[in-house]
């Protein structure tokens, strides 16, 4: 078993619904620590930057909008194989596709505000992480 670190956003759909709490309890249900954790508003220009990879998706769009629709809240999770970990808790991007029990499944409204974001890789994550995390934020 290998300690991890990995990047999860609560999304706009999720704050707006009063849902951070909610997810937080899921995400250390399952045995990931939050060490680390805030509340901001993303600009579209840092929005832009966070989704550079999916610049050329039809969706890009459409997701800097919505991810600068309202507050996010942004945090870093540490636990045992953390990435892989967290994207089974978070479940399918598409919600009609999630694991019954997963935060999809229970909380996101369509693929577009699915609720949460994780990340998909551990050189992903630290990218991520840096992205939003100044190494004195992370108290492990
Ligand atoms: P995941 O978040 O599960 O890793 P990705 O990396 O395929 O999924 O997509 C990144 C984000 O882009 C998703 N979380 C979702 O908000 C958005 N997205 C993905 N596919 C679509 C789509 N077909 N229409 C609208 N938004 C999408």
């Amino acid at each position: 078993m290998t300690t991890q670190r990995t990047l999860s956003i609560i999304k706009p759909d999720a704050t707006r619904r009063n849902l951070t709490g909610a997810i937080n309890m899921k995400i250390e249900e399952n045995g990931l620590r939050i060490i680390a954790q805030k509340r901001i508003s993303l600009t579209q220009d840092q929005a832009g930057k966070f989704y550079d990879v999916h610049k050329e998706r039809p969706f890009y769009g459409e997701l800097v909008e919505f991810m600068t629709s309202g507050p996010v809240v942004v945090q870093v999770l540490e636990g045992d194989e953390a990435v892989a970990k967290y994207r089974d808790v978070m479940g399918n991007t598409n919600p009609a596709n999630a694991e019954p029990g997963t935060i999809r499944a229970e909380y996101a409204e369509n693929i577009g505000a699915n609720s949460v974001h994780g990340s998909d890789s551990s050189e992903n994550a630290e990218r991520e992480i840096d992205f939003f995390f100044s190494e004195i934020e992370l108290v492990g």
